[in-house]
């Protein structure tokens, strides 16, 4: 990283080099990053190493370098489970490892283990062990405030590194959102004067912090042994067609719900908006192998994991789906998501202790509105409907979509996949809606 200086060269702030390039050589466990100062290609120990290298090893060794938060979720009994969580970018990944819980939820707790990257080992009796093996967040500044991240902003309060984010007169931060006003003689992101109608912070600035300073870090957030999981959730950004929440039947249909996940494009400045984007396991541009092969190995710790669980009486891990992103005919958000998406944390909980009720449909098991804990919460039964509303035809449309998936990803596709989605088809297409 960095560019060597010639004899009274002026140095620059961001390095950068025209022609650019990232290797990495499983083999060998090497990195090699040349002419980019990107985060991604700069920081080696992050998406190089902690996932893309790690998910080779993984493979090898048996076990799993995923894309994940992990959160420690526990109820007023004192009752505490672990949940590794899944989501494309721009869903929030961040808010979410940090959620604090509405106050109607008195003496209920979400502790963090990580907002990032999970390293996940089965042990012998076929519990699956996550660590969080990073020091610290490196986080997306816009958007980050009081209301929809107070344990982040509190992290933040100091030794913070900031990249491409406004500097006030007196030396202050600022981005996009933080507050409603930006301060007046702002210097943007390029160092120069903020201009209205223009972005002070670039889109993608960045903090980069000590996790130790998150007023909602886990007590065993550096456990080397990692924390037990008790259930994965994957999730996207869909304005229709995916419910709030819905569990899978079992381990495939999970890894189906996984491999298949899709997020629609929020900035133009990746195309078109709106668009769905498959971004199998949040790990498209992370997997350091053939993705088919990945969703084979998850297959395998599926089938290794059932055998294990039944000698020893412990659980596989339920899979667990999840849309904050539903939007009505005005193209409102309709779940109030952040802090409210404990009710949905608590029914997946309650599902993983066998407790609460769920309704089968083609595409999973479902919530009722009265399997849902509403207390102190003015959210609607009709709401709910609108939220958790399946519809045939936009479903057929969806699972026939992700044929154009599994073509890209080519003849190595698991047969478990490919038959899962064909009897998902025909069950879609019994018309049950009827
Ligand atoms: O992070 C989000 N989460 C998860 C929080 C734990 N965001 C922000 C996404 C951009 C990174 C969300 N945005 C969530 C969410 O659950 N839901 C939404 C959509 C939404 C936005 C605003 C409101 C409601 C929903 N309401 C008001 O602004 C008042
Ligand atoms: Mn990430």
């Amino acid at each position: 990283v960095g560019m060597p200086l010639t004899q009274n060269q002026k140095d620059v702030a961001w390095p950068c080099n025209k022609e650019k390039y990232i290797v990495h050589y499983p083999e060998t466990r090497e990195i090699w990053s040349f002419g980019s100062g990107y985060g991604g290609n700069a920081l080696l120990g992050k998406k190089c190493l902690a996932l893309r290298i790690a998910s080779v090893m993984g493979r090898e060794q048996g076990w799993l370098a995923e894309h994940m938060l992990i959160l420690g979720i526990t109820n007023p009994q004192g009752k505490k489970h672990y949940i590794a969580a899944a989501f494309p970018s721009a869903c929030g990944k961040t808010n979410f490892a940090m959620l604090i819980p509405p106050k109607e939820y008195n003496g209920w707790k979400i502790e963090t283990v990580g907002d990032d990257i999970a390293w996940i080992k089965p042990s012998e009796d076929g519990q699956l062990y996550a660590i969080n093996p990073e020091a610290g967040f490196f986080g997306v500044a816009p958007g980050t405030n009081t209301k929809t991240n107070p344990n982040c902003m509190a992290t933040l309060h100091k030794d913070v590194i900031y990249t491409n984010v406004a500097v006030s007169d007196i030396g202050e931060v600022w981005w996009e959102g933080l507050t409603k006003e930006a301060p007046n003689n702002l210097t943007n992101w390029k160092g120069q004067p903020h201009q209205d109608g223009e972005k002070a912070a670039h889109p993608n600035a960045r903090f980069t912090v000590s996790a130790s300073q998150c007023p909602s870090i886990d007590a065993d957030w550096e456990n080397p042994a990692g924390v037990p999981i008790s259930a994965f959730i994957f999730g996207g950004r869909r304005a229709d067609t995916i419910p709030l929440v819905s569990e899978a039947f079992d381990w495939v249909d999970g890894v189906y719900k996984a491999a298949t996940m899709g997020s629609e494009t929020t900035a133009a400045a990746v195309g078109q908006q709106g668009v769905v984007r498959r971004d199998p396991f949040a790990m498209l541009p992370f997997t350091g192998y053939n993705m088919a092969d990945y969703f084979d190995h998850w297959l395998q710790i599926g089938d290794q994991l059932e055998k294990q669980t039944k000698i020893h009486g412990t659980k596989v891990p339920k899979i667990f789906n999840v849309n904050w992103f539903r939007r009505d005919d005005q193209g409102n958000f309709i779940w109030p998501g952040f802090g409210q998406n404990m009710r949905v944390l608590e029914w997946i909980i309650q599902r993983c202790e066998g407790q609460a009720n769920a309704t089968e449909t083609p595409i999973g098991l479902v919530p009722e509105y009265e399997d849902l804990n509403w207390t102190g919460s003015n959210f609607s039964e009709e709401q709910f409907e609108q939220v958790t509303d399946l519809d045939q035809a936009l479903w057929i449309q969806e699972v026939e979509s992700h044929h154009a998936l599994f073509e890209k990803l080519g003849h190595k596709l698991p047969q478990a996949l490919i038959k899962r989605q064909q009897t998902l088809l025909e069950k879609l297409k019994e018309n049950i809606y009827a």
